[in-house]
């Protein structure tokens, strides 16, 4: 193996369910300081197939996000030998969890939506302690909605990151951003295209370096069994265009071969935006 960023067979599935942002539970853990269920959690993702843990401690609540990550991460660090996502916004809880972590860290993550200041100093960190970068392909004009704008920002990103900071290709994992499908919107009902067709030119023209999605963005809002479906379908044909890795809650994940051909169909039908109705019918 490569690094312990590359899975075979692909992608690297990277648990979302330690995310104060992203889970009920795991806030109320974090608010309660629970620390046996935050291993458990931890736990409960690896035997369900997570190679990797995203991380994410913010709140409102606390303003102590530094000392929860740092407390969280000497916890896992011994028994989890899984690589940790660094969930955060801000550098200074980024920059204790790299001290913090004595395994390899994946910061969670960067993009240049004002401007590249920010972006510099996530790169100059990386480069310090080894780290991986989650690029989002975002700029000063805001989240790239085509293919076409997701690969002109990505290009921008690994000149910065690549030339300037010196980091290797393949500490750049670029994320070209899910929106949800669920909502029916117009303005976003190509968007799983954009994104599939976003990953496919990432990885022919910036050979190299590695792209994420956080998956269950797509189905937001949707019911569980819906979820299950679209996001295990949409997983299949990002994998397809060369996904190499996906923040996903395991437990969710079902294999594309063990989903139905009808239900496959209906989950293709949104994601390929092929019929109006597709949303009400799936
Ligand atoms: N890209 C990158 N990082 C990310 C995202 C991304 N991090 C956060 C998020 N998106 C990925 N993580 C989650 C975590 C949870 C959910 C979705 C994405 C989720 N939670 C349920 C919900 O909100 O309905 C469960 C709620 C609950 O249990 O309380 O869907 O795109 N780089």
């Amino acid at each position: 193996q490569a690094s312990p960023m590359h899975q075979e067979p692909k992608p690297l599935l990277i648990g979302e369910r330690l995310n104060t942002q992203g889970s009920r539970k795991f806030k109320r853990i974090i608010l309660e300081e629970k620390w046996d269920e935050v291993l458990s959690i931890a736990n409960e993702q690896l035997e369900g197939g997570a190679h990797a843990l995203d991380l994410c401690v913010a709140l409102t609540e606390r303003a102590d996000e530094k000392d929860i990550m740092r407390r969280v991460i000497k916890l896992l660090s011994p028994v989890v030998t899984a690589p940790l996502v660094i969930d955060s916004t801000e550098l200074d809880v980024i920059e204790t969890a790299l001290k913090t972590n004595p395994g390899r860290s994946l910061i969670n993550s960067t993009n240049l939506e004002a401007g590249r200041e920010k972006a510099d100093q996530i790169f100059a960190l990386a480069k310090r302690f080894n780290a991986a970068v989650i690029v989002l392909t975002i700029d000063e004009q805001g989240m790239a909605k085509t293919a076409q704008r997701k690969l002109e920002i990505a290009r921008r990103i690994y000149d910065i990151a690549v030339n300037e900071h010196g980091l290797q290709p393949a500490d750049l994992v670029y994320d070209d951003l899910t929106f949800t499908l669920a909502t029916g919107d117009a303005e976003f009902s190509q968007s799983a295209m954009e994104t599939i067709e976003g990953i496919r030119l990432i990885k022919q023209e910036l050979p190299g370096v590695l792209t994420s999605l956080g998956v269950s963005n797509v189905s937001f809002g949707l019911s569980a069994s819906a979820r299950g479906v679209l996001n295990s379908v949409f997983l299949y044909h990002c994998v397809q265009a060369g996904l190499d890795m996906a923040i996903v809650n395991p437990a969710s994940i079902r294999p594309y071969a063990e989903i139905s051909a009808e239900e496959r169909a209906l989950a293709e039908d949104l994601i390929f935006n092929r019929r109006p109705d597709a949303l009400q019918a799936l």
